[in-house]
């Protein structure tokens, strides 16, 4: 799989994609990467990227024609690339979309800065906008990299074995269950003895419960998404009731909400 990047700030990639996973995946083959300077392909002799907006008002918008021609570059070299622009604007990223990109053999990623990019991008040049999230980042750099990281980690031999198809299943609109590793007693805070009976149906029953507790307090969203199936719901019932007993018998608002959430 192929991902190119367009942006004014090419140093911002180096260490990223050189460590850990995306760096073995880059030394395998698996993915190629390439940085394009925007400013690069700046048609004047001062290689201007950004003018004031028409209109008036803050800051600097980019230039339609750099970014015009650089894509136009590599589309000339493979016309099916898709050109995905990060903005706050795009539509909200998810591991459904991470796993439809996956499959798709070339991308392009627009990284903005300043304002914004002049609207003759998007209507142009643009297939698709994605936003990591409703905050405000400096730039597209950042956001383009957790895109490309949640992509690739699912690309067939770069988790190794088979666990990109596991965790996909695992996803599932679930948060994970607790983790814990040595020592048995770290201050005083223990690893729960299930964990340590041996007991294999104990244990998975026990995460289950814990990944459904966790969703059901912090993501009650996600619940409502999530494959249950009966026993599931029983281990839900039995949340709540630990819930609202630990809350002193009343039914919280909370424990309404996920009763109604059925
Ligand atoms: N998810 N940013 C884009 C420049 C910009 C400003 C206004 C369009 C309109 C972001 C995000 C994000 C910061 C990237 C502003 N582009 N990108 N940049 N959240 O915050 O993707």
């Amino acid at each position: 799989m192929r991902f190119d990047i367009l942006t004014l700030f090419p140093r911002m990639f180096s260490s990223p994609f050189e460590e850990s996973i995306l760096g073995r995946a880059l030394e395998k083959g698996l993915v190629q990467i390439r940085i394009i300077n925007i400013r690069d392909f700046a048609l004047d002799k001062h290689q201007v990227v950004d003018d004031t907006p028409y209109g008036g008002g803050q800051g600097m918008v980019m230039k339609v024609e750099p970014i015009g021609r650089a894509i136009e570059k590599l589309k000339s070299e493979e016309a099916s690339a898709r050109v995905i622009h990060l903005t706050p604007q795009g539509k909200p990223f998810s591991q459904k979309r991470a796993r439809e990109l996956s499959s798709m053999p070339h991308l392009i990623f627009l990284c903005g800065r300043y304002e914004g990019v002049d609207e003759r991008v998007r209507e142009l040049f643009v297939d698709e906008e994605i936003s990591v999230g409703d905050y405000v980042l400096t730039g597209g750099e950042l956001a383009a990299m957790v895109v490309i990281d949640a992509i690739t980690r699912l690309l067939p031999g770069v988790l190794g074995s088979d666990r990109s198809a596991i965790e996909d299943s695992f996803f599932n609109f679930l948060l994970e269950y607790p983790q814990y590793t040595r020592p048995f007693d770290f201050r005083g805070s223990l690893v729960p003895d299930v964990l340590l009976s041996g007991n294999h149906l104990l244990i998975s029953q026990w995460r289950r419960k814990e990944a459904l507790r966790r969703t059901w307090i912090r993501r009650p969203d996600l619940l409502a998404r999530a494959d249950l199936t009966p026993g599931d719901r029983k281990l839900l019932e039995e949340i709540e009731k630990e819930h609202c007993e630990s809350q002193g018998g009343g039914l919280s608002a909370k424990t309404l909400n996920g009763l109604t959430q059925g």
